[in-house]
Order: C-alpha cells, then sequence, then structure tokens
C-alpha cells in the first residue's frame, strides 16, 4: 500500500469515531429522534473490510451502519444531515440513523430488522451471478443474528447456489445485554459456518490491517467463482447498545480492558512504528477530521426540514 492509501484508512476511523462522538451529544441535545446506534470501538471492521472492495462490490448491514455508510463513500455531511431528519440527508431524511442507504456508492443500507437484511444480500449476489457480473456482496450482521432463523436460511442457500457473498459477523460479544456465550451454542461464531460446508476464519477486528488482509484475499476467491464465504471479526462496542442503555450486563473493567485496544491508537501506533507517518503528521489529519465534522454539522444543523409532500415519495419503485 502507499503512504496515501495508509493514511486513508485512519482518515476514515478518525472520521467514523468524531461524527458519532458528535451524533451522541446532539441526541442528548433532543435533535436527533429514535434510536441510535454507534459503532465506536468497531471502527477497523467496516473500514478494513470496505478498503479493498471494487466498485461493483455491494455492501449491507444491519442498524449500525453510520461507519459503514462513510467507508462506502458517502460524505459524512450527508451522514449527519440523515441523523437530523433533514432533506438533505442520504436517505433525503426520511430514514434516520438505522436507514441510510445509496445506491449509487452501492451501500444497499441500513436494516433496522436483526437477522432480515442476510436474504436480501444472497438475493443480490444471485442478481449478479445471474446476470454474470463479477460483484461481490459484503454481508455485515452482529453475533446476535447468528441465532435468527434468516442467517442459516441465507447461509444455506448462498452455498447451495454458490453465491458471490462475503459473510461477516462482527463479534462484538453482545447481542443487547446478552453475551454470546448466554445466547450462542458455539462460542466461535465462524464454526456456523460448518454446518453448511463454508470456508470460515476469525480475525482480529480491532486491527484495521488484519482485516483489510483478511477481506482482500476472500474477495479475490470469492470473484474468482470460490462460492460464499464467513469471516468473524473480534471486536467491542465501546458504548452501549444504543444511547440510553444503563449497561448493567457488563462491567467497568471490561469495558476499560477493551478501550485500552482502541483500534484507532491501534493503527495510530503501527503507522509511527512501521515509518509511515509521524506523530505530527497524524495530529494535524485529526485536527483537518475535526474541522470536517464542524462543517459536516453546520451542514446538518441549517438544512432544511422534508416538505411534508415527501412522505408521499420513495414509497414504490419505479419500475
Ligand atoms: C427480529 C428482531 N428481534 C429483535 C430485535 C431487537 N434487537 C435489536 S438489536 C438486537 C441485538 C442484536 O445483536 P447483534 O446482532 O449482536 O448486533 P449488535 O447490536 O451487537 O451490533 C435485538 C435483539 C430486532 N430489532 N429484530
Ligand atoms: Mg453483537
Amino acid at each position: 500500500m502507499e503512504k496515501e492509501e495508509y493514511l486513508d484508512l485512519y482518515h476514515q476511523m478518525v472520521t467514523i469515531r468524531l461524527v458519532e462522538e458528535e451524533a451522541a451529544q446532539l441526541y442528548q441535545q433532543g435533535k436527533i429522534g429514535g434510536f441510535l446506534h454507534l459503532y465506536i470501538g468497531q471502527e477497523a471492521v467496516s473500514t478494513g473490510l470496505i478498503g479493498p472492495r471494487q466498485p461493483q462490490d455491494r455492501v449491507i448491514t444491519a442498524y449500525r451502519d453510520h461507519g459503514v455508510a462513510i467507508n462506502c463513500g458517502i460524505e459524512p455531511k450527508y451522514v449527519m444531515a440523515e441523523l437530523l431528519g433533514k432533506a438533505t440527508g442520504t436517505s433525503k431524511g426520511k430514514g434516520g440513523s438505522m436507514h441510510m442507504a445509496d445506491v449509487e456508492k452501492n451501500f444497499w443500507g441500513g436494516h433496522a430488522v436483526v437477522g432480515a437484511h442476510l436474504p436480501i444480500a444472497a438475493g443480490l449476489a444471485l442478481g449478479d451471478q445471474y446476470s454474470g457480473k463479477d460483484g461481490v456482496t459484503i454481508c455485515m450482521f452482529g453475533d446476535g443474528a447468528t441465532n435468527i432463523g434468516y442467517f442459516h436460511e441465507a447461509l444455506n442457500l448462498s452455498k447451495v447456489w454458490n453465491l458471490p457473498v462475503l459473510w461477516v459477523c462482527e463479534n462484538n460479544q453482545y447481542g443487547m445485554g446478552t453475551s454470546v456465550d448466554r445466547a450462542s451454542a458455539v462460542s466461535e461464531i465462524r464454526q456456523k459456518a460448518e454446518g453448511y460446508g463454508m470456508p470460515n476464519s476469525r480475525v482480529d477486528g480491532m486491527d484495521v490491517l488484519a482485516v483489510y488482509e483478511a477481506s482482500e484475499e476472500i474477495l479475490a476467491k470469492i470473484r474468482k467463482g470460490g462460492g460464499p464465504y464467513l469471516l468473524e471479526a473480534m471486536t467491542y462496542r465501546f458504548r452501549g447498545h444504543s444511547m440510553g442503555d444503563p449497561e448493567r450486563y457488563r462491567k467497568a473493567e471490561e469495558i476499560k480492558r477493551w478501550q485500552e485496544n482502541d483500534p484507532i491508537g491501534i493503527y495510530r501506533a503501527k503507522l509511527i512504528e512501521m515509518g509511515v507517518a509521524t506523530d505530527a503528521e497524524l495530529d494535524a489529519l485529526d485536527q483537518q477530521v475535526e474541522q470536517e465534522v464542524a462543517e459536516a454539522t453546520q451542514f446538518a444543523e441549517t438544512s432544511p426540514e422534508p416538505e411534508p409532500s415527501a412522505l408521499f415519495e420513495d414509497i414504490y419503485a419505479d419500475a
């Protein structure tokens, strides 16, 4: 990788972190309605995963989607405007936090029903296979989603039809307040792929370069007709399940231990150690992102609300 590419990954991770820290404040001020699920702590997963994708590769995820939207190339100002329910938002202010999408960026959302986007991912991949395109569908979901029927149906059919899907389980150790050990019959989620004869592996989801390398290699295999693959990324969400989670199910020491393993801090140290960038260069980049996020917030706050008539638009797709 060239220096710019290394720094671009860093820029994306810091952007996600600062956009979400700002969003948490706006939520507390009552400017963001509904639910807000933050991705803070998990930035290395989507950044590393989406880094090596080709433009024809589709991306689809669950409701923890702000970071994924940014990694797919949606500008922070459109993410922020969507969070505030403004007409300039990426889903015209009608989707909000959980329903970011931009088909032009090949980002297929943002889905609130746990596991429900997995069969949609299989359908997207079937469409590409049927029309002879070489795109891979990258489908991200949580550990909790792997205990849902949709997961098993989608994995099974993807293998039966040899669909080009990269299934990615973001194992952040909890589904709401329930730990993986209490909800899943197997502690290594990747083992669930064995039941469908599907290749699988685990990766350190706090190490953006490890995720990038795994993604690059697996995408190439799938693109060559290798069929579906399940990648389990080990990660942790530093904040509650959503805003307002009292977090009675995990100990402060556990959170602290993981926070000491901050994916941005790890990557920053690695960039310096590898001689890619100096402390001062990274500080300057941090400041640049602060400025960009302030501008994005300003754009969102001063954007108009959707017109009432917009309620009746975008309900049915044009044939
Ligand atoms: C079908 C369905 N059941 C329950 C819920 C409520 N719910 C929202 S998030 C969640 C936990 C999912 O955990 P996981 O898949 O691990 O994702 P994470 O929040 O950790 O990213 C649940 C049970 C839902 N949205 N949809
Ligand atoms: Mg989870």
